[in-house]
């Protein structure tokens, strides 16, 4: 595996994590040291360590999950910083089938451009493009003969002339002939040696500029570790860098540097190269990445858990509520809020205490999707002051929607049973009664809307 021990290290963290009966602050902490070490040894700036690592703790120490969810929490939020600093998501290279397209890879001598563009011949050559390669290196001794014995295996046609000294003339007449040759996919190679570096910057500048590329491909060399970010820096500067292929990341312990240095500069890294051979080369995707670093083969659940169990009422319906400016969108929103998670019975529980019979929160339940067409068939003044809906509205509303009467009747009890708590609750505050002496209204109820009311202030 890519970056192994940084794999093994944050798997460790994540065991120790989930091995702990609760997570608490000293167990935060363990952790964030975990991390940060497992993070500096795979050569990541100590300042972006810090800084990813704070973003945890303070999200960890925030959490208002019940327990049982907050291990899942800790661990998505891990997954989520390191996604970040791997540059999140990103689009594909614009390639139109059937068309011009060219790519072309700059980068410092020996960073492994001959050798990806082998392997980005066999990537594409396998998704069915009919690709060539060209090489307009003329300062490495056989660079021709390389990329020839390098493409045939795969097999793909490589052009080039080792007898011309002038790369941007190589360049533009073996483009124009590997096009004329039916080839769609051009990968170009360029020099990485030169005279002097200033040379090598301009030739790269004068063949980008006259072959136009759909991409212009940084490679570099993941052994560098942070040192990856001036060199990008420096690329992105002369030329209009598209993306990065990091290469080397087998075997080196410095991957993690080179990789988030990369990203830093707001390239994103597309491939990576993972050994000498040509088929050792992977898309780059931070997502899925980080997942297999982590070692959470189904990251999409756990991210799905968590996300599930954030829903809480938004602060500003809760505001509105308090204020009795309850409309049946807010209804509705709570519900599907509360259907997400599974809990809706518990909640509505915790709500409404022994208000609101078991056969009505069943109803909800199972009604809601029904509730959301029937909301569809009303005016904006209907959902905001539902008392004005009386038969005549009804019937339109039961037309428009094609829902039965019982339906809209069910949903408009519901809300007027939620209103009439949410009043008696605010008069109950006004005459400055404590909560458990509200009639109907459970001590869960009780401690949720307290909790609620001092969250929001109102
Ligand atoms: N382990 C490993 N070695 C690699 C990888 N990519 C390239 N190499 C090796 O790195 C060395 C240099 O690779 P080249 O492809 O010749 O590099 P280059 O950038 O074309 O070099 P110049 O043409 O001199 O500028 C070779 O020995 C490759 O086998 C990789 O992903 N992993
Ligand atoms: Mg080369």
């Amino acid at each position: 595996m890519v970056l192994e021990n940084l794999g093994r290290n944050l798997d460790n963290a994540i065991r120790k994590l989930r091995r702990l009966p609760r997570v608490d602050k000293d167990a935060i902490n363990a952790l964030i040291q975990d991390l940060q070490r497992a993070l500096l040894s795979a050569d990541v700036k100590v300042e972006l360590v810090f800084e990813m690592t704070e973003n945890i703790k303070k999200e960890a120490m925030n959490t208002k999950l019940q327990k049982a969810k907050r291990k899942d929490f800790v661990i998505s939020l891990i997954h989520d910083e390191l996604v970040r600093v791997l540059g999140g998501k990103q689009a594909p290279i614009r390639i139109k089938p059937g068309k011009k397209n060219v790519i072309l890879l700059v980068g410092i001598q020996g960073s492994g451009k001959t050798t990806t563009i082998g392997k980005l011949a066999k990537f594409y050559n396998s998704k069915g493009y009919k690709v060539a390669t060209i090489t307009t290196d003329t300062y490495r001794p056989g660079a021709y003969e390389q990329l020839v014995q390098l493409t045939k295996q795969i097999p793909v046609k490589c052009y080039g002339n080792p007898n011309e000294k002038n790369a941007l003339k190589i360049a533009v007449k073996e483009t124009k002939k590997a096009l004329a040759d039916g080839h769609d996919i051009i990968l170009a190679d360029t020099a990485g040696r030169h005279k002097e570096e200033k040379e090598l910057m301009t030739e790269m500048q004068k063949i980008e500029n006259v072959l136009k590329p759909n991409e212009t491909i940084l490679v570099i060399d993941g052994t560098l570790g942070q040192q990856a970010y001036p060199q990008a820096e420096e690329f992105g500067k002369a030329t209009n860098l598209g993306s990065i292929i990091v290469t080397k990341l087998d075997g080196t312990a410095k991957g993690g540097g080179a990789l988030s240095a990369c990203a830093a500069t707001n390239v994103p890294i597309r491939f990576i190269g993972v050994g000498e051979k040509i088929d050792a080369f992977e898309e780059f995707e931070a997502t899925s990445f980080v997942g297999t670093l982590l070692g959470i083969p189904n990251l999409e659940a756990l991210i799905q858990r968590v996300q599930e169990a954030e829903v809480v009422p938004d602060p500003e319906t809760v505001k509105r509520m308090m204020h009795g400016k309850f409309t049946l969108e807010d209804l509705y929103h709570q519900i599907k809020n509360i259907k997400k998670v599974g809990k809706m019975r518990e909640i509505l529980a915790m709500m409404g205490g022994g208000n609101i019979p078991d056969a009505l929160k069943d109803d909800a339940e199972r009604n809601i999707e029904k509730w959301r067409v029937v909301l569809d068939s009303m005016t904006q003044e209907e959902k905001n002051e539902p008392k004005i809906i009386k038969k005549t509205r009804k019937r339109r509303i039961a037309i428009g929607s094609g829902t039965e009467y019982a339906v809209i009747n069910k949903m408009l009890d519901q809300y007027n049973q939620m209103k009439k708590m949410m009043k008696r609750f605010l008069q109950a505050r006004k005459k400055g009664k404590g909560m458990p002496g509200m009639p109907g209204m459970g001590k869960g109820a009780a401690a949720f809307m307290d909790k609620l009311s001092k969250n929001f202030k109102f």
